[in-house]
């Protein structure tokens, strides 16, 4: 996933690019054709606020940062395809996200609604729903959120949830992920049913639910306060003020308290609705829990089977009919009328088979809201004619430029233009930008072609490509940005040019947060700032200056209010890259949280400093260092006995970097093949030793690339790069076999056995080990014997 350049590098990006540069360099190595691009989210509100605190143009602040942030990638050591690079604010790539746009709209997947939208009143601006959290705040200012009525471009994002929804089993993501993007779409099966307004003409009211086979337990009907009815003249004149104001006042909790759960509340219409099935009067109420934009607006109360129903009848004294059995999954004979003995899918056919409801399938996903009021984004490359409506803008004058000044970007004086259609002189340019989501969208597929200028990517570089085979980035964009992707690669796919897979993302590796070490005071649980605190010459314990007591240590998010952030420049400052790079991959497996420890990472610094000690000292004795042993060589024991473990190492370390859950065993396999090479105690040299050697070397240059590469060409003296293959591991067999022993079961011990001795494992454990006198011998009468596992296992069954 690429940064967006908000001007430093923090240790999450150096986890993120560390990640995916050694699985490329593991890749090239093996002589893949790997694309490992970089790139800049470079549109953004971050951009504008920089820009009013420094009076710096938000073009410039951005430029300037990718240019610092750059400068940082390079620091880590990264292998990264720059000839690719790309930045979405340039004219290069947002013409061509205008193009998509207009294909959109052409296509009838963008389209204009007037919308209560979210509208966050200290930045300004419109936000999906996507943007508002669960207390409705703003994702970004933290404001509440409130509802405008405006305008505004939509995606038709909804047309594809099936799709979104069925690709989700196709892609090798974390379990968690999926599951979280398929309740965002949240597919709901149900039906519809129509309840006429009782003694009245007017519009009958529409219900989704999805417990069809509750229809018999209806006691009232609940809609939601934006629902039509309430404003309907049909509304006695009576109830009318009271149902007016309690309406208004169930919309503002609504908007206070997105998702949260209110006690319920509700005010009656003074109307009712026929039953479809008893032709019963069903009360209706204005409520504050039904919401206006899922199904239609208008729930069936079954206050017996459904707890906010429940809650609602309680304390509006409504009655409750129970009709479900849920032992028997099925509807109770006396409540259930004509339904009576049904499972609920029997209930499903009979009340379709006689026109009571309509199967209806609800999704919760909303079109995507596009439009932005920001000046720093990619404009909607729209025009609006006061003859032909709205109108592209057409291809030829593409791309409609992000203005120089930021001043008023709804300036109509920008704004004005002539239609293309019709000429007409008092066209109006669309002044609103793109949710940035777009722009991110569609930049995996751009690198495949980066510098066309025709097209947003070319058909056959689309083809050859897609889909990515790896995606390393954080959990945080589990549902915005890997939704949004996915549905601009279907999209495309449909649309654009066609593609191999529908997918974008083959495999998503989501790593987790890097967390900092916190010191608190252990009593006001304040956060300390590093000269608060000392250190004991003796003991070297951490203690808190104004009390000499120990803090409270914990590890959190790093932030510059909890003093607890490590800069990357620093620890590379310090360490070196690769040092940097090993810890971070040593520290956590790749999708957990990593907590940063200062102290552990001069234990990296020392192992790199072992491999260069054992290879000067190999490079000191002299002659060249062999890559092949000879073929007459005649092997010692401690010869073989070192090559299996090389071996066997090297195969665990080829494995931990093809899957890459366990990719932190990858260093500390490297630490055991460099102590094997350590304990190595040869006279003079030994070819084994020597391709042993040069294997590590090897098998590190995708974590610490830096120094192997040293290594390789200047110590070694080896030809090439030491990117040149990855070697293959050897299947070796070891002479010494670790054998477990277990008596009636239990796992006593292991021992070493000779391969020449394995055929009669039993007898050798019984007569010449210490675990065969300690529990087997004279201890009873050896019933039986199991082998197992070619004799690595064996299992002594004694009775009396
Ligand atoms: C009757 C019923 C009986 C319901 C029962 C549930 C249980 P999901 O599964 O999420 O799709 N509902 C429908 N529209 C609503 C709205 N706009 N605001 C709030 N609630 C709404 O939920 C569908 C159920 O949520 C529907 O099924 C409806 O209540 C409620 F024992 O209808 B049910
Ligand atoms: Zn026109």
């Amino acid at each position: 996933m690429f940064p967006y350049p908000s001007g430093d590098l923090h240790m999450g990006h150096v986890r993120v690019y560390t990640l995916s540069d050694m699985l490329a360099r593991f890749h090239r190595m093996q002589g893949k054709h790997v694309i490992h691009p970089m790139g800049w989210d470079a549109f953004g509100l971050p951009a504008e606020n920089a820009a009013l605190e420094r009076g710096i143009s938000p073009r410039d602040w951005t430029l300037r940062n990718i240019a610092h942030m750059k400068g940082q990638l390079q620091l880590i050591g990264l292998d990264l395809d720059w000839e690719r690079e790309l930045a979405t604010c340039q004219e290069e790539y947002y013409r061509h996200t205008q193009a998509l746009f207009l294909k959109l709209w052409e296509k009838r997947l963008a389209y204009r609604k007037e919308a209560v939208v979210n509208w966050d009143p200290v930045d300004k601006t419109v936000l999906a729903n996507e943007q508002v959290d669960s207390e409705g705040k703003s994702w970004r200012s933290g404001a509440v959120v409130e509802k405008k009525s405006l305008e505004q471009w939509f995606f038709k994002i909804t047309d594809y949830a099936e799709e979104l929804l069925a690709g989700l089993d196709q892609v090798d993501w974390p379990q968690e992920v999926k599951q979280m993007q398929r309740n965002w779409i949240g597919k709901s099966q149900g039906m519809q049913f129509t309840f006429p307004l009782s003694a009245s003409n007017g519009e009958p009211i529409q219900v989704f639910t999805s417990r069809p086979e509750t229809l018999m337990g209806v006691t009232f009907l609940a809609i939601s306060p934006s629902h039509p009815l309430v404003t309907s003249p049909l509304v006695p004149s009576s109830n009318r003020a009271t149902v007016q104001s309690a309406a208004a006042a169930y919309l503002k909790q609504q908007h206070q308290f997105a998702t949260s759960d209110p006690p319920k509340e509700g005010t009656p219409l003074g109307l009712s609705a026929t039953h479809p099935i008893t032709g019963a009067q069903i009360p209706i109420y204005v409520t504050n829990y039904v919401l206006p934009d899922y199904g239609s607006g208008a729930v069936m109360g079954v206050p017996a089977h459904d707890d906010r129903d429940a809650a609602f009848a309680q304390s509006n004294k409504l009655p409750v009919i129970h009709v479900w059995d849920a032992e028997s999954g099925r509807v109770l004979a006396q409540t259930g009328g004509p339904l009576a003995n049904m499972s609920r899918t029997d209930a499903m056919s009979y009340l379709a088979a006689n026109g009571i409801g309509q199967p209806k399938t609800q999704y919760r996903l909303r079109d995507w809201l596009v439009s932005r009021q920001r000046y720093w984004g990619c404009p909607i490359p729209m025009i609006h004619c006061p003859t032909c409506g709205p109108v592209g803008v057409p291809a030829a004058d593409l791309p409609v430029r992000v203005p120089d000044a930021m001043g008023d970007f709804s300036d109509p004086v920008r704004l004005k233009c002539t239609c293309p259609k019709c000429q007409n002189t008092n066209a109006r340019r669309d002044p609103d930008t793109m949710d940035t989501f777009v722009d991110s969208s569609w930049y995996f597929m751009r690198y495949l072609d980066p510098h066309n200028t025709k097209v947003p990517f070319s058909p056959s570089a689309a083809r050859a490509g897609m889909a990515v085979d790896l995606y390393v980035g954080g959990i945080e964009h589990a549902i915005l940005h890997l939704l949004y992707a996915r549905f601009f690669t279907k999209f495309v796919h449909d649309h654009v040019t066609p593609l191999p897979t529908t997918e974008p993302f083959a495999k998503l590796l989501a790593q987790g947060m890097v967390h900092g070490k916190t010191m608190r005071d252990a009593h006001s649980g304040k956060y300390l700032k590093p000269h608060e605190l000392e250190v004991d010459a003796k003991t070297g314990e951490v203690r808190v200056k104004s009390s000499g007591m120990p803090p409270r240590v914990t590890y959190e998010k790093m932030s510059k209010s909890k003093y607890n952030g490590v800069a990357p420049e620093d620890v590379i400052a310090a360490y070196g890259s690769d040092v940097a790079r090993a810890y971070i991959i040593a520290k956590a497996p790749p999708n957990q949280v990593l907590e940063w420890d200062e102290d552990a990472v001069v234990g990296w610094a020392r192992w790199l400093n072992r491999v260069w000690g054992l290879v000067s000292e190999r490079v000191g004795k002299g002659g060249p260092v062999v890559q092949v042993v000879p073929s007459g060589h005649k092997w010692t024991k401690e010869e073989k006995q070192v090559w299996v473990t090389v071996n066997e190492l090297h195969q665990q370390i080829s494995t931990s970097l093809e899957n890459t859950a366990t990719l932190n065993t990858y260093p500390s396999n490297l630490i055991k093949l460099t102590h094997a090479l350590s304990s190595f105690t040869f006279a003079s040299t030994s070819p084994v030793y020597d391709v042993s050697l040069t294997r590590l070397i090897q098998l590190m240059a995708p974590l610490t690339p830096s120094l192997a590469q040293e290594l390789w060409t200047n110590q070694l003296t080896h030809s090439g790069t030491v990117w040149d293959t990855w070697p293959r591991p050897e299947q070796v067999q070891a002479d010494v076999v670790q054998v477990v022993v277990q008596v009636n079961g239990k796992t006593r011990g292991t021992v070493s056995v000779e391969r020449e001795r394995l055929a009669n494992v039993q007898e050798y454990v019984m007569e010449e080990t210490e675990i065969g006198e300690k529990w087997i011998r004279g201890k009873g009468q050896v019933k039986k014997v199991v082998v197992v596992n070619g004799g690595k296992l064996v299992n002594f069954i004694l009775g009396k």
